[in-house]
């Protein structure tokens, strides 16, 4: 496939803004900016130029470094310097970018200052006068960042169910206000699928044009699309849009099944309906002319020769045959969770001490809380190095004696290196409790090495899971390219688990992976790699995942006391 020059500056022009917000040197991010404009302007396709053996050097403001990048481009498709800097910075960052009036400069003072990572905690710091208090972030620029981040969004389509759910809430409170009967969401957000396209409520009410009324009262309402007698459209400020309906009451339970769908559950369950000669619509299930459910969603299904499926998971991937056979899943509840394995402090990029983050968790009603601050490669969150690490066992000790309710796990997430080896010596490792591994840069190797990395970092006998297993991030990074069969079958002959990452843009394995993983009798922990007190709320979004993969308690290691799950840590 042909790389264009344009392809190319924008590699360039990446990279510079990059450098930029990394800090480094200002003539070196002047350079890549230049190179950038010359390639622009060419005229011809360095494709070409490179083939026909042309000199780059020649070309104003390319040196021996770019023209060997160029070439490199040219012949691979890819900057693998863009590659490595992107692994050091984190990716969300990128598309703040794409907002006129953040520079680099301002991205980086933001996120340096604010700890902003992406366009949501952008929107949030603009929204609650956080950006107001930094010099330099006047009102007309905050003005455009909120604009922008309207727009950035717009071009982003589907939005995080942890974004969603902020409006839901609201939207809901909000309507609750009229005299309704039932207010439910339906749609994907019930199914509390990782993204969303559109909310989808659904609401009855004696007065039901009442309700449309205040609904298009609502104060976060952008445009109206349009508002009817019993289906209502709007898109809010976040360009979110909104579906509002209702039925009569004795429709409820038939409206919400068809609503919550997924589609193709619908078509699966409507079969079952065709073969008993029944009809089943939003309006209810029918017997030739008559009504015979339609008020619960479990007559409905009942009606139809099925038990009540959690809306987690109707997204016909065998629920209706698990039903009819009686085996359907008792899904794990955030109330089972008894310990969270994945957090960090200010040892390494955590906002908050050792001290802080146990008495959140204890807080929380948890029995135990694992300490895993990164190991050194990960520079950019100060990684510790063997001696920092033993300090901090230390300190962890101490906060053991101290705080009382709770114990504190000693544990890391240790880099796994290019070459599947880890990035902290067996000396360290054998002093924790629980080790996670992960990969954190080399994203991109071929399916077999990446495989095969991981595979070696399993040799390590002191590992216990694999830290978001895929690495993607959504909307920002894809998830790298594993054998996962391979690597779930050895897990389960190594006792090594599978970490779901609650982080609402990682919530890695997804549901596919983790229902997979289930099936292979590996167990998995849901963590929330909090790196503050207030992340260690996301576990909320690791559960719903889980429960998307068909997880019961029994397959989630943090569910068990401590006592069970040491049992885990052992290999
Ligand atoms: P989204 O919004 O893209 O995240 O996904 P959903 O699942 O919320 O889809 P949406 O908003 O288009 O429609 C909400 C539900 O309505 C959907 O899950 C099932 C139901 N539905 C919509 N169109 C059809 C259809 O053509 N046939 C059937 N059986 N159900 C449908
Ligand atoms: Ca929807
Ligand atoms: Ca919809």
């Amino acid at each position: 496939m042909a790389i264009t020059n344009a392809e190319i500056a924008r590699m360039f022009n990446e990279y510079a803004n990059l450098l930029e917000i990394k800090g480094e040197n200002p003539f070196k991010v002047r350079a890549y900016r230049n190179a950038a404009r010359v390639v622009e302007n060419i005229g011809k396709p360095l494709e070409e130029l490179v083939k026909e053996g042309f000199d780059l050097t020649k070309l104003p403001g390319i040196g021996a470094d770019l023209s060997q990048y160029i070439k490199e481009i040219v012949t691979t498709g890819r900057f693998s310097k863009l590659d490595e800097i992107k692994d050091e910075i984190p990716p969300s960052l990128l598309e703040l970018l794409k907002i006129e009036g953040l520079g680099p400069k301002r991205i980086r003072t933001l996120y340096d200052r604010l700890r902003i990572q992406s366009l949501e905690d952008l929107r949030r710091a603009a929204e609650n006068g956080e950006i107001a208090t930094l010099s330099g972030f006047g009102p007309t620029l905050i003005e455009r960042i909120k604009k922008g981040v309207v727009l950035a969004k717009k071009a982003g389509q589907r939005f995080k169910w942890s974004e969603a759910k902020e409006y839901v809430e609201d939207i809901l409170n909000y309507l609750s206000t009229v005299e309704l009967t039932h207010l439910q969401v339906a749609g994907s957000f019930r199914r509390k699928k990782e993204t969303v396209g559109d909310i989808d409520i659904l609401a009855t009410a004696k007065d039901f044009s009442q309700v449309v009324r205040h609904f298009l009262n609502y104060p976060k309402i952008k445009e109206v699309i349009s508002a009817g007698a019993t289906r209502s459209t709007v898109i809010l400020t976040n360009d979110m849009q909104v579906d509002l309906r209702s039925v009569d009451d004795d429709s409820y339970g038939s409206a919400l099944q068809y609503f919550t769908g997924s589609k193709s559950h619908n078509i699966e369950v409507r079969k079952l309906a065709i073969e008993k000669g029944l009809k089943l619509n939003e309006y209810g299930v029918f017997k030739g002319d008559k009504k015979i459910a339609g008020k619960t969603e479990e007559e409905v299904y009942e009606a139809v020769g099925l038990c009540f499926i959690e809306p987690e998971l109707r997204e016909n991937r065998g629920e209706i045959e698990a039903c009819l056979s009686k085996s359907l899943p008792k899904l794990v509840e955030l109330e089972d969770i008894r310990g969270d394995l994945h957090t960090h402090t200010l040892y390494t990029d955590g906002k908050n001490s050792i001290e802080e983050m146990a008495r959140a968790a204890q807080q929380k009603g948890y029995e135990y809380l694992a300490i895993t601050d990164h190991s050194k490669r990960l520079s950019v969150a100060r990684g510790l190095d063997e001696k920092r690490a033993l300090k901090e066992l230390e300190e962890i000790d101490r906060v053991n004696e101290k705080v009382d309710g709770i114990t504190l796990l000693k544990g890391m997430e240790v880099d796994i290196l290019e070459d599947g080896s880890l990035d902290m010596s067996d000396e360290v490792l054998k002093e924790l409790d629980i080790v996670l591994i992960a990969v954190h840069y080399k994203f991109n190797l071929s399916k077999q090495k990446q495989t095969e990395r991981i595979l070696k970092a399993f040799e390590n006998p002191y590992v216990n899971i694999l830290a978001h297993p895929t690495g993607r991030m959504i909307g920002l990074r894809e998830p790298m390219e594993l054998d996962m069969h391979m690597i779930l079958k050895r897990a389960k002959e190594y006792n090594i688990h599978m970490e779901i990452n609650a982080q609402p843009e990682r919530l890695d394995l997804n549901d596919i992976y983790a229902k997979m993983a289930k099936e292979m009798g590996v167990k998995m922990a849901v963590n929330t790699d909090a790196h503050n007190i207030y992340s260690l709320n996301y576990m909320e979004y690791g559960i719903n995942q889980a429960r998307r993969g068909w997880c019961e308690k029994e397959d989630i290691i943090n569910t068990r006391d401590l006592k069970g799950l040491r049992e885990f840590l052992k290999r």
